[in-house]
């Protein structure tokens, strides 16, 4: 049973939820090497379709635990196991969507920029504060953020330590939509449903495609879009698709 996030299963959607109020869910080791685990679960579980990551009302996490990092010097971030689960984590394939209300600092913020879709409650804060500690972002920050809101606003962001609103996080593209904060769970719960009845060989190798538009040139994102389109004309579900709208009657997938 992990000690530090809540797992819970919305038929073909697994919500994990980060819990430790005490710290804000400041990313202590214990707590990435729980996610780490809990999302290969997912991955291995072929009922799964989709994940939502979410924290509290507070705080989704407030960062890196910095208790844990005030103990580690050089060679011990060298070898700091944190690496390998952040890179488990990383690695997760089907369709993540980050409910964040509170705040989402550092790591926190690196944590939901990971997920594919971001959906943020109003009083939601994003930033990259770890300027004010004489460091600066380590766990794609300096890369994920400028992709997603452009240089300028990464910027001031990375280079101020100033944390921006959800508001202006909707407006800079980091977030795709801002809901009452109640209401963030349930909307991105919603929209995993959605993603998850899908075909999912369909979904996973759409989602490849566009996250490859964020690091290769147009022509070689474009050869990989028609190899993925082509493969997929091979599958079951393709087949079932344009059968069921046909037939005028939803598609039943089965990821084949
Ligand atoms: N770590 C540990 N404890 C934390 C924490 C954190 N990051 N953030 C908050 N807490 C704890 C506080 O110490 C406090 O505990 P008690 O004193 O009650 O025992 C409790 O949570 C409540 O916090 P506050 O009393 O401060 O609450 P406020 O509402 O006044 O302020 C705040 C909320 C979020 C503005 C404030 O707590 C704050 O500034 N927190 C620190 C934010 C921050 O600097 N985060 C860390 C950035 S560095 C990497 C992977 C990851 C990273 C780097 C590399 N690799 C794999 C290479 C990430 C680095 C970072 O995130």
């Amino acid at each position: 049973m992990p000690q530090t996030l809540a797992v819970q299963s919305h038929q073909a959607v697994c919500l994990i939820t980060l819990q430790r109020p005490q710290a804000l869910n400041a990313l202590s080791t214990e707590l990435l090497a729980e996610l780490a685990t809990e999302l290969e679960r997912c991955t291995h579980d072929d009922t799964i379709r989709a994940v939502v990551l979410t924290g509290s009302r507070k705080a989704f996490a407030a960062g890196a635990d910095l208790n844990e990092m005030a103990e580690r010097d050089l060679v011990g971030m060298l070898n700091d196991p944190r690496q390998a689960y952040w890179q488990r984590i990383t690695g997760f394939a089907k369709p993540m969507i980050a409910a964040v209300n509170g705040y989402a600092l550092g790591g926190g913020c690196e944590l939901a920029m990971h997920a594919d879709i971001l959906i943020a409650g109003e009083e939601a804060q994003f930033g990259q504060p770890e300027i004010n500690l004489g460091i600066m972002p380590g766990a794609g920050g300096t890369q994920r953020l400028l992709r997603a809101v452009g240089k300028s606003l990464a910027m001031q962001m990375v280079l101020s330590g100033e944390p921006i609103s959800a508001r202006r996080a909707l407006e800079a593209g980091l977030v795709s939509e801002i809901t009452p904060p109640e209401l963030t769970v349930e909307r991105a719960l919603q929209i995993a449903t959605t993603i998850a009845s899908k075909a999912p060989l369909a979904v996973r190798l759409a989602k490849e495609a566009l996250l490859k538009a964020q690091d290769l040139d147009l022509a070689s994102g474009l050869r990989f879009e028609r190899h993925a389109f082509t493969l997929l004309a091979g599958t079951a579900d393709r087949n079932e698709g344009i059968r069921a709208f046909q037939e005028k009657r939803p598609a039943r997938f089965n990821g084949q």
